[in-house]
């Protein structure tokens, strides 16, 4: 081999296509200002890892009960990325073979219930995910799913309308975890009903989990039966998956994970994940996740002092939804004039929304990303008055071209590293 493992020149030297896309695909995230609340720019020692030699090696089966030989390595990463997990959320235990977040939930539903049994999780018109019992979801198919949402005045979880809705459904199962959702979880109150109930209790913390590794949120590992994640969103690991749970389900979710779901864990992967399990130990993890906070924060103060709706009136974590309606602008077209201008944000529903989720009536805003290339609370005040520009002119391409100029700007101040050489 002429090139250093995961080098960009011997992409280019062998697939010209896909080189040019990976390079227009790093241009496009160092020139962009990314607001999406669910992504996130992992390190280059996670790139490194993720791009490394354990993606040629099967290991079937868990360290020390393999399936295949030649396992030593892979099992020395698996036990780190367990051991750092543990110091990270205090689980008594984890699985980090679930290749994603849906993995890892559909793992802890099978580990313990049957299909047909009842699931009741936040809707995902609420701020809730598809995992957790939408009907075009495995969720909703294989379990017989209900839902909770927000209330219609606070645009917050109303607990006790959770409690009737658990006292009618009696769920098997209680989900609790959003996509959508700014404010703080109440876990204990979520316990509580589960236990009235009789349910286990699942908490995906997917967008939450770096905010709770960094002691900025609550822990749900000692109420839930279940803790599942991603491990790329705020955690700013590489794209998978985990779960957590109590010592008493931990051999049915071994063995759900494998062989009940899954074959060959993806071993480069899990390396990625011990990875960034050692970063998001670190002093200054803590340090960055208090800036996203701090950023959301900003953000959304800075909508509100211009005459924006933002749902629930604020937020306690990394994101946000703006209500758009009062501007008479539509999500995807949001969505479509500020990544004209260079800023990537999705379109959401926001809380019993009238317009289909295609069109959808906000957008969600997330500061994980910029926190990441460093950018602080005057950052998101010039940002916002950027963002404003563009919604107030949607489709205005001039308007477009010039904020453009002004975001490229910006991200030059901040720059990201290079996932690869530049060639
Ligand atoms: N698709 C993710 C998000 O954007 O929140 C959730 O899985």
């Amino acid at each position: 081999m002429r090139h250093p493992v995961g080098t960009m020149k011997a992409i280019q030297e062998t697939d010209h296509d896909v080189w040019a896309a990976i390079r227009d695909e790093e241009k496009r995230q160092r020139e962009k200002l990314v607001l999406i609340a669910s992504e996130n720019y992992a390190s280059p020692a996670v790139l490194g890892a993720q791009g490394c030699v354990m993606t040629n090696k099967y290991a079937e089966g868990y360290a020390g009960r393999r399936y295949y030989g030649g396992c030593q390595h892979v099992d020395t990463v698996e036990a780190l990325a367990i051991e750092r997990a543990k110091k990270l959320f205090g689980c008594e235990h984890v699985n980090v073979q679930p290749h994603s977040g849906s993995s890892a939930n559909m793992a802890a539903y099978l580990s313990v219930l049957k299909p047909g049994d009842a699931i009741l999780g936040m809707d995902l018109a609420h701020g809730g995910h598809l995992t957790h019992g939408h009907k075009v979801n495995f969720s909703g198919k294989l379990f017989q799913s209900y839902s909770y949402g927000v209330d219609r005045e606070t645009e917050c979880i109303d607990y006790d309308a959770v409690q009737r809705i658990a006292e009618d459904c009696q769920p098997r199962m209680l989900v609790v975890g959003a996509s959508a959702y700014s404010r703080i979880l109440d876990f204990s109150r979520f316990r509580d009903i589960a236990q009235a109930v009789g349910a286990y209790l699942l908490v995906d913390i997917a967008h939450i989990a770096g905010l709770i590794a960094a002691g900025l949120h609550p822990n749900p590992v000692p109420y839930a039966d279940f803790v599942t994640t991603t491990t790329h969103k705020t955690l700013r690991g590489p794209r998978s998956g985990m779960i957590m749970c109590k010592a008493e389900h931990a051999k049915a979710v071994d063995k759900i994970i494998f062989p009940g779901l899954q074959g060959g864990p993806l071993m480069h992967v899990v390396a990625a994940k011990a990875v960034a399990f050692q970063e998001a130990l670190s002093p200054a993890f803590t340090a960055y996740q208090r800036q996203v906070v701090a950023n959301a924060k900003t953000l959304a103060e800075g909508f509100l002092e211009r005459g924006y709706r933002v749902v629930s009136g604020g937020t306690d974590n990394h994101l946000f939804l703006l209500n758009l309606t009062p501007k008479g602008v539509t999500g995807k077209d949001a969505e479509t004039g500020l990544d004209a201008a260079g800023i990537v944000v999705n379109k959401n529903a926001i809380p019993y929304d009238e317009k289909p989720p295609a069109v959808a009536s906000g957008i969600r805003i997330g500061t994980p990303v910029v926190a990441t290339r460093g950018m602080g609370n005057p950052d998101m005040q010039a940002m916002v008055a950027l963002m404003d520009r563009v919604l107030q002119h949607v489709h205005d391409a001039k308007v477009q071209r010039e904020v453009k100029k002004d975001v490229k700007a910006m991200c030059a101040r901040f720059p990201i590293f290079h996932a690869y050489q530049p060639v």
